[in-house]
């Protein structure tokens, strides 16, 4: 928990999200832009500031069996979904605090913009 880390303030109901889904690894709720009909964040209730901080394999478990668990619970399935992860600014990270977007409910292109 870091006191004034944005998604720690979400995790802590200090700030208010449409939440999804949580377990004992992860919180996931609906973002505030959404990139597509369906956009989802997936953070690990530990802050790790990103995937440079090298998390634990335990937490990338727990984070990625996470985002496919909420997946499936929107039933995505079918129609199918992506998973992204920005790592640091040049790839778009503006939050710094690891999270997976779970993105469904259009056509992605690839390779991605
Ligand atoms: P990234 O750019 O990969 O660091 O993704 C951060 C995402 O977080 C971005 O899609 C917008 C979203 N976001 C920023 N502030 C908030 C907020 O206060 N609440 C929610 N739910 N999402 C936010």
């Amino acid at each position: 928990m870091s006191g004034t880390c944005l998604f720690c303030r979400i995790l802590a109901g200090e700030l208010p999200a449409e939440r999804v889904y949580e377990d004992d690894d992860v919180l996931a709720f609906h973002d505030l832009r959404p990139q597509a009909p369906v956009h989802v964040l997936v953070i690990p209730k530990q802050h790790v500031s990103g995937a440079a901080e090298a998390p634990s394999p335990e937490l990338w478990g727990g984070l990625m069996a996470g985002a496919v668990r909420v997946a499936a619970r929107l039933g995505l399935d079918q129609d199918g979904y992506r998973l992204v992860i920005n790592s640091g600014e040049g790839a778009g990270q503006t939050i710094p605090h690891l999270h997976v977007h779970v993105l469904a409910g259009r056509r992605f292109h690839w390779p991605p913009g």
